[in-house]
């Protein structure tokens, strides 16, 4: 037995299912998780010293590498002058005007520290805001786990075959009304009977927790009009996808501007930080300026904000987006066309720093109802080749893929060599 299964039975005594996240307990690809103890640039290394190129890069934040030399050095300094101080500090107030400065949409901004966190408040935002109970989501996203998103969702929900939790009032689910993603008759039909009940859409602008699935031409758009039609507030969930997908993240990638933008990942370089902003008059309802409460004991804790904030100073360095997207672009060709020689029925896509990939013929893979066909048998038996080989993926047919500024390119054409093997089991 390797020490990560000692470590695991261990966990499994005192955590739910040994983990602290779902998805990390490797229930739908088979076998125990890897424990991990160290981190440099694109390298994972396990508890029994093997080292693994990392494709997760702790579910998006690690844009810059792990253990980044500037990242750590910034935390070393801040930790030295204390671990937070219940009051206010001056870096809560560069971050969030740095964010703002690479966000514009975004007027006023708060400080929470997850993304969880950032949506459910959001989302208490916009009802407060506009006085309306319903909320549009879409099938397969994922929002966090807070009661009202936490119906027909992505990533860990879906992955354990539980899109729609246990414990969820059946009152509160009521008012959350789940569309198809990318069906813009769908969302103009549903505004043309509702939109003025609907307090607000909360949408990932690309979404990455059914895999990867771009939005259709005219999809945000459509979202956009109905809402300026409506009066209904548009909430780019960006947990994911901000500062990942471009510099000003998947709003000004597609050019759409949302009233609301949800945060995480990126924003906290690694630490827990997540983050909702706004137009200021929507933002004006917050507590203590407006009647929407919400609060939070570590919110703006000082060394997340230094974490966060070195690593939005590193990826505005020139270039350093259109790298990142190069090899997005080395991989998934590199992948397709060894999926193609080995004739295997496989779809992958990339936007900037992420990347997905289905085994499937549907190109590309466009909905929820195409993700659900994609043959997941030979999901698990490609994941588990690949860490065997040492690339350690996303253990899920239902999550995106990370690369960073530390990937090179001989990381990326190691990982495919490993993949020419992994197609070849299937
Ligand atoms: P957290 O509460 O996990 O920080 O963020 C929730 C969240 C909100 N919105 C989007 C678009 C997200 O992707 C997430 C969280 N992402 C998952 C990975 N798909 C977190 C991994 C996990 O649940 O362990």
């Amino acid at each position: 037995m390797n020490r990560s299964d000692t470590l695991f039975t261990a966990a499994k005594k005192v955590l739910p299912g040994g983990v602290n996240s779902p998805v990390r307990a490797f229930q739908r690809v088979g076998g125990h998780p890897i424990f991990f103890n160290k981190s440099s640039g694109s390298h994972l290394i396990d508890v029994d010293g093997k080292s693994y190129i990392d494709y997760v890069g702790s579910w998006g934040p690690m844009i810059v590498g792990h253990s980044h030399p500037t990242v750590i050095k910034k935390i070393q300094t801040a930790v030295g002058e204390g671990l937070g101080f219940g009051a206010p500090t001056e870096i809560e107030t560069i971050l969030a005007e740095e964010v703002i400065k690479l966000m514009p949409s975004i007027e006023m901004i708060r400080m929470v520290s997850s993304g969880t966190e950032a949506t459910m408040s959001a989302i208490r935002v916009a009802r407060g805001y506009t006085g309306r109970d319903k909320i549009v989501k879409f099938e397969g996203c994922y929002h966090g786990h807070s009661d009202s998103l936490l119906v027909k969702a992505g990533s860990g929900a879906l992955t354990l075959g539980e899109p729609d939790s246990l414990g969820v009032p059946a009152s509160l689910a009521a008012h959350t009304i789940t569309l198809d993603y990318n069906n813009s008759a769908q969302v103009t039909e549903t505004f043309a009977r509702i939109g003025d009940d609907v307090a607000a859409i909360i949408v990932e602008p690309i979404a990455g927790n059914m895999g990867l699935v771009p939005p259709a031409d005219g999809f945000l758009q459509t979202l956009r009009k109905v809402c300026d039609q409506h009066g209904t507030v548009l909430i780019f969930d960006e947990v994911m996808t901000g500062f990942r997908v471009a510099l000003g993240g998947a709003q000004s990638h597609y050019g759409v501007k949302p009233d609301m933008t949800t945060l995480g990942k990126v924003i906290g370089g690694g630490m827990p930080v997540g983050a909702f902003g706004g137009r200021a008059d929507i933002m004006n309802v917050v507590a203590p300026l407006g009647g929407v409460y919400q609060a939070g004991t570590l919110s703006g804790n000082p060394i997340a904000m230094t974490a966060g904030l070195a690593t939005l100073e590193l990826i505005q360095a020139p270039g350093f987006f259109e790298r990142l997207a190069e090899k997005s672009e080395q991989l998934t060709s590199g992948l397709r066309m060894r999926a193609e020689q080995a004739n295997v029925s496989f779809s992958t896509h990339c936007v900037g720093g992420m990347f997905g990939f289905f085994f499937t013929s549907a190109n590309p893979v466009t909905g929820f109802a195409q993700v659900m066909n994609a043959n997941t048998d030979q999901f698990n038996t490609f994941f588990n080749s690949m860490l065997q080989q040492g690339i350690n993926l996303a253990p899920s047919p239902f999550e995106s893929g990370f690369i960073s500024a530390a990937h090179s390119s001989e990381d990326i054409e190691e990982t495919l060599r490993c993949a020419e093997i992994a197609f070849a089991a299937l």
